[in-house]
């Protein structure tokens, strides 16, 4: 939890700043965009210059859009040095890509961020690994700020809010208050969540269609609590967008027989992403870490090289 001189400190910041540049994460989801917006709304109406980027992809995922809804994204290439930079839900410097070398430039660089794994490489910080989601950190500090939360605002904190706890699955009684508070100002929570969540293009269902089919049980593995997993390839995701392919875990994860779940992406010939999820007793984090990865104990990734033949079983390895 960051303490109280920290909280100061940061409130001074952002009371100081005329000209701030706030960095979401590559693969950019809905807490750090929702995280970086939300704070970048609140700035510009104080009159500061306010941009918010991401390295990589090159466009804003479809699901989180729509939270844009005052035009502050800009492409990294159009980001110019800020006085004052801000990234928001991430754990190391390397997660936000190309523009981490912004970091390097600015007066004062604040890391507001709830990963256990934070390497606090910023010159000021707001971590908290006990809250459940990065937009918990920046509602508080709109608090300290002073500043109002409207409806534009509680949607994009919403937005984190409902994705990072799985919808309210593993939220605590002080992030139910919060979430109580972003309704009462004004947000849509049954067609934001459709937006982030609950809505696809058609093509969608043929893809699960196929990575459902090849999905594979291990009830003997992760040390006897079960493994379900599958593989989405390049071919799958083509002409759909690979951040669709986003939710097919929290779909292979539902079988009961298994405690661990993973799913393998081809990011491109021989580049796969690995989300791992679980329920109960494994740590995921730690499997991740292993691998060079990270996350949290019940939702984490890494990446790994190779074969598909050659990503299963360097997956089956660290899972055990
Ligand atoms: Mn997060």
């Amino acid at each position: 939890m960051p303490t109280e001189a920290e909280w100061t400190a940061a409130v001074d910041l952002l009371n100081a700043t005329q000209d701030a540049l706030l960095i979401a994460h590559i693969n950019p989801d809905a807490d750090t965009i929702g995280s970086a917006l939300a704070l970048g709304m609140v700035l510009r109406r104080r009159g500061v210059r306010v941009a918010v980027s991401f390295a990589e992809p090159a466009s804003v995922p479809e699901s989180l859009a729509g939270l844009d809804t005052e035009g502050l994204l800009v492409p990294p290439s159009r980001v110019s040095a800020a006085d004052l930079v801000v990234a928001l839900d991430t754990s190391s410097l390397d997660r936000l890509g190309s523009l981490a070398e912004h970091m390097a430039t600015a007066r004062a660089t604040l890391v507001i961020d709830h990963h256990v794994s934070n390497t606090f490489f910023g010159t000021h910080h707001l971590v908290d690994g006990s809250a459940e989601a990065t937009v918990v950190l920046v509602l508080d500090l709109l608090d300290r700020l002073g500043e109002p939360v409207d409806a534009a605002v509680a949607r994009c904190l919403y937005a984190g809010l409902v994705t990072d706890t799985s919808g309210f699955q593993r939220a605590t009684p002080s992030t139910h208050l919060r979430a109580a508070r972003l309704v009462e100002a004004g947000v849509d929570t049954a067609s934001l969540t459709r937006s982030l969540t609950g809505s696809h293009s058609f093509a969608w269902l043929g893809m699960l269609s196929s990575v459902l089919g090849r999905a594979v049980l291990l009830p003997e593995a992760a040390g006897g609590r079960g493994l379900v997993y599958t593989v989405v390839r390049n071919d799958d995701v083509a002409g759909i967008g690979p951040d669709e392919a986003e939710s097919v875990v929290d779909i292979v994860r539902t079988a009961r027989e298994a405690e661990v779940c993973a799913v393998l992406k081809e990011l491109r010939p021989g580049q796969w992403a690995v989300s791992l999820r679980a329920v109960g007793a494994v740590d995921v984090r730690e499997i991740a870490v292993s691998r060079g990865g990270g996350g949290h104990r019940l939702a984490a990734g890494f990446s790994v090289a190779g074969t598909e033949a050659e990503a299963v079983a360097e997956v089956l390895a660290a899972i055990g």
